[in-house]
């Protein structure tokens, strides 16, 4: 019997966490501490205990599938990969879009961009960044240059006051949630603002249980009451920031004073008078936010007034302040770095700046160009396009990607993905989105490939092969390869090895450009920046100056505005939708975790015991959800966790999809809002299918 064990990164959060895959006779049959990483220190939550067991499920992708008519056909990859590359060559460039994969290596991605917008020549590229962080990127770069998470995972722990609004840390971020507790036995404070009363409430040291949508209005608030009590921090507003007089104008205003914010956001004006005391008198006080600030329709707002907070009480560029904007998947940070985004190449330069496209062009050499130096389509426009059947989009690759569970307003998605033409899904498992498409290929899981991947703190690290693929399963950086050369761009795409292509990117990537593949292999991989080889990364951003051309931070004040989709007489409940612990959205890996599956098999809605009480629902009884937008029936759970008036559900059940309730978006991302829906509850009554 054969035993050995192989060192890697987490598959699921942007915590980025080391741990050990045990591989005994080519199977991966558990996992161990991994002690060496400053990120968890040998810690991991139960997704990661148990990330293993989808691995060999036997119902993994081994052969790619070719539609006929309604049945999916068996093929070899020669006959998959001559169709795909026949289909993609009968379209104009930008009738087809590439949506590539958080999920998977900067390789991977790398290699999936340079595939769009070299081989296809299309400028429509992007990911489920959108969906998630796309507010941080609007709002943070107009306010600092740079949209990352500003300090370490580890930098956390040496925080005096912790302010955690719209992020269920011990749920989301669980080894993030480690070092909140780290520093709490240093004696720190933990604000925490959320309309439910979390796993990460119960940690806190105050708590703010407000209604969703009010977050400019609480933060608006907390600055007026600042600033009235001289908390400010003077200095590094003279010599840092820029338009700072503009923000006192707005949140002096008198709606923002406690009394009568506090009345707008359900909250008592003596939690919003301490939270501003103990963030406005902290040595270091941190913020760390997630989805309850981005998904929202006022999203770019709600992250211009977390970066107007610290900025007005001095706390970014030092150990144990900052703007930390937890990614949510595990390599969402460098799907976004590689240039996944329409409006972005790789390193973040603008596609309309000629000598970023310029340099592109040279560095890639395609004896034909690469794509028009113009913005792409985001995924919500790209969706929007398929809904009204403009003919705009006729084909489209997706790698790593459900959007059929995981986009909002589904019931149109359904429809919309229909009119393609040509429809590739490249994924582990048989999705639902699978089922439209012309082709499915198999991919490897992050388990049988070499790779990297960078965390929420910027951090570069490896992932390491433990075992073969299933069946004829490849890695997607291959597929695209194999792919690239079959349309004949063949010496674009001549990598060997993983390596190769990380190798590449260093030196497209100016951020990356220090790096090497030994150095992210140490157990503490790397933080971008790392400019020049020798650089030891940057694990504090802003130190000196922010990355806007005259190197301050500008102050971005912001009026609150109302949600949408307010409750009415018909739709009387407040929905927010959001995610467990056990559970990654659309289940396809977790969904196949015994351990985490018998924690939780099927969806729900949560409802405030008083609320409960007068429709006559007790737990367990089958409701029905009516939205603006269609409807479901699910199990009710009565919880005193959350806010009267509101409600919860996970998205991780497509029998009980959620998001047929939204398709308002913020106009400056086109983030979805996801966490706002008004609802109806009724008891149900009839037959269940
Ligand atoms: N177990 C698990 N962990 C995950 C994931 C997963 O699927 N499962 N997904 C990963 C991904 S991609 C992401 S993006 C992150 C997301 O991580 P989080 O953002 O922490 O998770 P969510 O449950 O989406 O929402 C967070 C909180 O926002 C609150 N909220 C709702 N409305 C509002 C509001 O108006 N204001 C405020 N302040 N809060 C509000 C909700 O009550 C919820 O507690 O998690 C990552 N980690
Ligand atoms: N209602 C509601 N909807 C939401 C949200 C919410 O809070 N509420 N949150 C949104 C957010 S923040 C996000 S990030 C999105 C996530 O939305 P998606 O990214 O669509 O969700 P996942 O289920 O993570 O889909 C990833 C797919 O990649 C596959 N996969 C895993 N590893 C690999 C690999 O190595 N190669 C390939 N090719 N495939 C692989 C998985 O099997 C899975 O099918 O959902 C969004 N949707
Ligand atoms: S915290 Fe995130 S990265 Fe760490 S083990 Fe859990 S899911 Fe994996
Ligand atoms: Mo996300």
């Amino acid at each position: 019997m054969s035993f050995s064990q192989t060192t890697t990164t987490c598959p699921y959060c942007g915590t980025g966490c080391s741990l050990n895959l045990i591989v005994q006779d080519g199977k991966v049959t558990g996992t161990a501490p991994y002690y060496r990483s400053p990120v968890n220190e040998g810690r991991i939550c139960p997704k990661g205990t148990y990330c293993h067991q989808f691995i060999h499920s036997p119902d993994r992708l081994r052969k790619p599938l070719i539609r006929r008519g309604d049945i999916f056909y068996e093929a070899d990859w020669d006959a998959a990969l001559n169709l795909v590359a026949k289909e993609f060559s009968s379209f104009k460039p930008d009738e087809i879009a590439v949506l590539s994969s958080a999920r998977t290596s900067n390789e991977d991605n790398y290699l999936a961009m340079k595939f769009a917008r070299g081989v296809l020549k299309t400028r429509h590229i992007d990911h489920c960044a959108r969906l998630c962080h796309s507010a941080t990127m609007t709002g943070l770069s107009l306010a600092f240059g740079g949209s990352a998470m500003t300090n370490s995972i580890p930098d956390i722990g040496e925080a005096d006051c912790i302010f955690c609004l719209g992020s269920n840390t011990f749920e989301q971020h669980p080894l993030v949630g480690r070092q909140i507790i780290r520093a709490r036995t240093r004696g720190a404070r933990l604000i925490y603002a959320d309309p439910r009363h979390t796993a990460t409430a119960i940690q806190a040291d105050l708590f703010i249980q407000f209604y969703r949508g009010s977050d400019v209005l609480l933060l608006n608030s907390i600055m007026g009451e600042i600033i009235r009590n001289g908390w400010e921090d003077q200095q590094f507003i003279k010599e840092r920031t820029a338009n700072y007089e503009a923000l006192r104008k707005v949140v002096l205003q008198k709606r923002y004073e406690p009394e009568v914010a506090g009345n707008l956001c359900g909250v008592d004006p003596d939690l919003i008078k301490t939270t501003a005391e103990w963030i406005g008198t902290a040595e270091r006080c941190t913020i760390l936010y997630a989805m309850g600030i981005t998904q929202q329709n006022t999203g770019v707002d709600n992250v211009k007034s977390i970066a107007n907070l610290m900025m007005l009480t001095g706390n970014i560029g030092r150990p144990g302040t900052g703007v930390n904007a937890l990614r949510g998947q595990n390599n969402v940070q460098g799907a976004c770095d590689v240039g996944c985004i329409p409006t972005q190449y790789p390193g973040y330069t603008r596609v309309t700046d000629g000598s970023a496209h310029r340099n592109l062009a040279r560095q890639w050499g395609f004896p034909d160009g690469i794509c028009e130096p113009k913005d792409g389509y985001d995924i919500s426009t790209l969706f929007e396009h398929l809904k009204a059947d403009t003919h705009e989009i006729k084909a489209m690759y997706l790698i790593g990607e459900n959007p059929l569970v995981s986009e909002p307003d589904l019931v149109s998605v359904q429809e919309g993905i229909k009119n393609l033409e040509f429809l590739v899904v490249q994924d582990i498992f048989f999705t639902e989105t699978c089922q439209h498409a012309d082709v499915v290929l198999p991919a490897a899981c992050w388990a049988e490939k070499e790779g990297t991947q960078t965390n929420t703190e910027r951090r570069v690290q490896r992932i390491r092969q433990a075992v073969l693929p299933p069946g004829e399963a490849k890695p997607d950086s291959e597929i695209l390869s194999l792919l690239a050369t079959r349309m004949g761009y063949g010496d674009q795409f001549p990598y060997r090895q993983a390596r190769d292509v990380f190798n590449e990117i260093c030196t497209v990537i100016p951020q990356y450009r220090g790096m090497t593949w030994e150095l992210v292999g140490r157990p503490e991989g790397v933080c971008w920046p790392c400019p020049e080889p020798g650089h030891p990364g940057t694990p504090v951003l802003y130190h000196n100056r922010f990355f806007t051309p005259d190197g301050k931070g500008a102050f971005l004040p912001v009026d609150w505005k109302e949600p949408s989709d307010l409750p009415d007489n018909k739709y009387p409940f407040r929905l927010t939708t959001g995610r467990i612990i056990w559970h990654w959205h659309a289940g396809s890996m977790t969904r196949r975790c015994k351990n985490l599956n018998d924690e939780v098999n099927e969806g729900y809605l949560e409802i405030h015991p008083e609320d409960a009480a007068k429709l006559k629902i007790r737990t367990g009884d089958m409701i029905k959800v009516s939205f603006r937008r269609g409807g479901l029936v699910c199990k009710a759970r009565v919880v005193r966790d959350i806010k009267k008036g509101m409600t919860f559900m996970p998205f991780h059940f497509i029998e009980r999809a959620t998001s047929c309730q939204t398709d308002s978006s913020d106009s400056l991302c086109r983030m979805s809002e996801y966490k706002v829906a008004a609802v109806k509850i009724e008891k149900y009554t009839g037959e269940l299918a």
